[in-house]
């Protein structure tokens, strides 16, 4: 197990689309436990592929309070959407920063699970913002990117800064 550095918005290699996972093997496995270690240590509710520089299309989930049920959606598609419901969204990959996103209220997705069958899912509640909002990753897609022009630069300024101040940190410590 290994815990995996998380890109950071601006980071360029966010905006990436990933590809489709073409087979499923013994790597693939190590990456899954390894974003799973990573969200829960985060600790997050979600983690896309992407965020941690793996662009094949792989998502990772878990909105339990117990952290006892885990998800993993490899190659999904939302076939149905229905509803809107807008929610406080966070990011890993924009750390402290939450703000209101419009999404649908139940989406149905097809994917792999881990054991490589198709399957479909219907997703609603937190589970479902969730999802829509890895699957976004997976396009290059970050929650700031529905906010205004201005908001999100301001967001990306503040983000510089504090890296620099955390940066400053952690030389002060080593
Ligand atoms: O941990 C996370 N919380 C969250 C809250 C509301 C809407 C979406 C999310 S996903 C986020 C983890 C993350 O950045 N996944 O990509
Ligand atoms: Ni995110």
């Amino acid at each position: 197990m290994a815990k995996l550095k998380i890109l950071e918005f601006p980071h360029p290699r966010l905006r990436i689309r990933a590809k489709p996972v073409e087979t499923i093997n013994e790597a693939l496995y190590q990456k899954i436990e390894d974003m799973f270690e990573t969200m829960y240590d985060a600790p997050g509710i979600g983690l896309a592929a992407t965020q941690v520089d793996f662009h094949y299309r792989l998502l990772v989930a878990d909105v339990s309070a117990e952290n006892n049920e885990p998800w993993v959606l490899i190659n999904p598609v939302i076939i149905e959407k229905e509803g809107l419901e807008v929610t406080e969204e966070g990011c890993l990959s924009v750390p402290g920063y939450f703000e209101e996103v419009e999404r649908a209220e139940h989406v149905k997705v097809s994917y792999l699970d881990r054991a490589g069958e198709q399957v479909q899912t219907g997703f609603d509640g937190l589970l479902s913002v969730c999802v829509q909002h890895e699957m976004d990753h997976l396009d290059g897609k970050l929650f700031v990117d529905y906010l205004s022009e201005a908001k999100r630069q301001r967001i990306r300024k503040r983000l510089k800064k504090n890296r620099r101040h955390r940066s400053h940190e952690t030389a002060a410590i080593l």
